[in-house]
């Protein structure tokens, strides 16, 4: 791991304030029993701590109430058991406590900050010589979005309204300290995530010195020789996650181009420069002599979607020629004429190894990996990479292509769709998938959705699944920058 002081006091001096909210649920005079549950409902998504108000009813407390509490993002996860889980990401993620509650009447203040909107009480064991009683709830939600700061949404229709708030707030919730992924798990800044977190907020909250501590900290906390880590810690200290990706490490080129098109800021894009430029370089190593990404069978080594059937190598190489076209801005925009024609020339070549190497001309798409998969991410990423137009796009839907199972690959499809001109579809996407996740009563979007099977979790179980997930919050951007009235 490497550091670099001067950037992470940069970020340091950038850390944001909170806003909080003070917000409260009535409970109820319902006396609970041993066995009995009950339900608060805050009404909306928040993140924040919680403090139960609890009494009792009967003779004087002569034993502790044991109580189990849930908090969850969305009610159906109530039903969910956590001992049913058996997945390879950990179960410490669900919201779950057990607590003893030894004097009552009290407040309790419970230790953790929570995401969710609903909290449930289950009281485990208690004297049969009294019940408890819960009065109510009361949250401080906090966020470093400034709900004064965000611009408005102007449209006629009700429906992309209603999906621009949900995005809004699915941004809100994020924005903590850092552009955290989801507040409920991983809670920490991931750099896919990042990128589009950050051009929803250009849009929106416009926390502008937010996006740019994000870039000082992930070039503060590097891996070894320069390489920008998928993930990023903050506490107890900055600290790069030690997992790498290809496409999340390059990510970083064009969300620091994003940033200074955004706010024009020449001196951080001067600065950070070097750290996107070494990103490029660290890529190469990646390739083989024709040009091509080298495929791996090692999970994660590349993201692009959660689909696990998914094969990453045609969607890498259309990742770094995305990258490289906003490394290539950013060289000719800082007058590095050197660089921007390594970076024209080297364009071209992968374009070409893309045209020779992965397209089918027979079925007219790209196909990735030895079994030369078709799917949808790979005919997405090759139209943002330039290597070719929208045809693509609609040839991929009459077949058995592998699907796209984030909104985080959602968002690149609508973007792909724009850039071939095809606004109009775009538009139905957005409103179709993200409004899908509206019509089931989503507060807030989730970090996966897919609409054939939404029981669907890369994780082995819903129950870890994030359901206030910044990659989600896309229509505040497409529909602010490209559909507003
Ligand atoms: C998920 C995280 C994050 C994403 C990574 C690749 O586990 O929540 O959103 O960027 O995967």
């Amino acid at each position: 791991m490497e550091r670099n002081e001067s950037f992470l006091q940069k970020a340091e001096a950038l850390r944001p304030m909170l806003h909080t909210r003070i917000l409260t649920a009535t409970g109820s005079e319902k006396p609970l029993k041993k066995g009995d549950s009950l339900t608060l409902d805050f009404g909306e998504h928040l993140v924040g701590t919680v403090t139960l108000k609890l009494g009792f009813v009967g003779s004087h407390p002569d034993a502790p109430c044991w109580l189990r509490l849930k908090f969850a993002e969305r009610e159906q996860e109530l039903n969910e058991n956590v001992e049913d889980y058996h997945g390879w990401i950990s179960a410490s993620w669900v919201q779950q406590e057990q607590i003893h509650v030894d004097v009552l009447p009290c407040a309790l203040r419970l230790p953790r900050r929570y995401a969710f909107r609903y909290v449930q009480l289950e009281v485990l064991d208690i004297s049969g010589k009294y019940d408890l009683v819960v009065k109510s709830a009361a949250c401080e939600a906090v966020s470093s979005a400034d709900e004064a700061a965000l611009l408005p949404y102007e449209t006629e229709n009700a429906f992309l309204k209603q999906i621009d708030a949900v995005a809004c707030k699915t941004l809100h919730d994020c924005m903590q300290l850092v552009f955290e992924d989801g507040p409920k798990r991983d809670r920490r800044l991931w750099m896919g995530d990042l990128r589009l977190q950050a051009l929803a907020n250009y849009r929106s909250y416009r926390n502008n010195d937010l996006v740019k501590r994000c870039l000082y900290l992930f070039a503060g906390s590097t891996l070894s020789g320069g390489r920008v880590g998928a993930g990023l810690f903050l506490e107890p200290e900055v600290a790069v996650d030690d997992t790498a990706m290809f496409d999340y490490s390059l990510l970083y080129v064009p969300t620091l181009l994003d940033y200074y098109e955004a706010t024009g800021d020449r001196e951080t894009l001067t600065e950070l420069w070097p750290t996107a430029w070494r990103q490029i370089e660290l890529a190469q190593e990646n390739f083989d002599e024709q040009g091509l990404v080298r495929d791996s069978d090692v999970l994660g080594w590349c993201f692009v979607d959660w689909n696990l059937a998914l094969n990453k190598q045609a969607g890498a190489q259309g990742i770094y020629l995305y990258c490289l076209k906003a490394a290539e801005k950013i060289a000719s925009v800082l007058e590095d004429e050197k660089k921007a024609a390594w970076l024209k020339a080297d364009y071209e070549k992968k374009k070409q190894a893309a045209l020779d190497g992965l397209y089918d001309a027979a079925q007219g798409l790209f196909v990735s990996g030895a079994e030369r998969q078709i799917s949808w991410a790979s005919q997405i990423w090759m139209v943002l990479g330039g290597v070719c137009g929208g045809e693509v796009l609609l040839r991929v839907e009459n077949t058995e292509a592998v699907t796209m199972v984030t909104p985080y690959l959602y968002h690149h499809y609508v973007q792909a769709l724009l850039d071939v001109g095809e606004r109009d579809k775009a538009l139905q996407v957005l409103t179709d998938y993200w409004g899908g996740m509206v019509k089931q009563g989503a507060d807030t979007f989730w970090e996966l959705y897919d609409p054939d099977d939404p029981n669907a979790s890369p994780y082995g179980g819903t129950i870890v699944n994030s359901y206030c997930h910044a990659w989600s919050c896309a229509p505040a951007y497409f529909l602010r920058k490209f559909f507003d009235d």
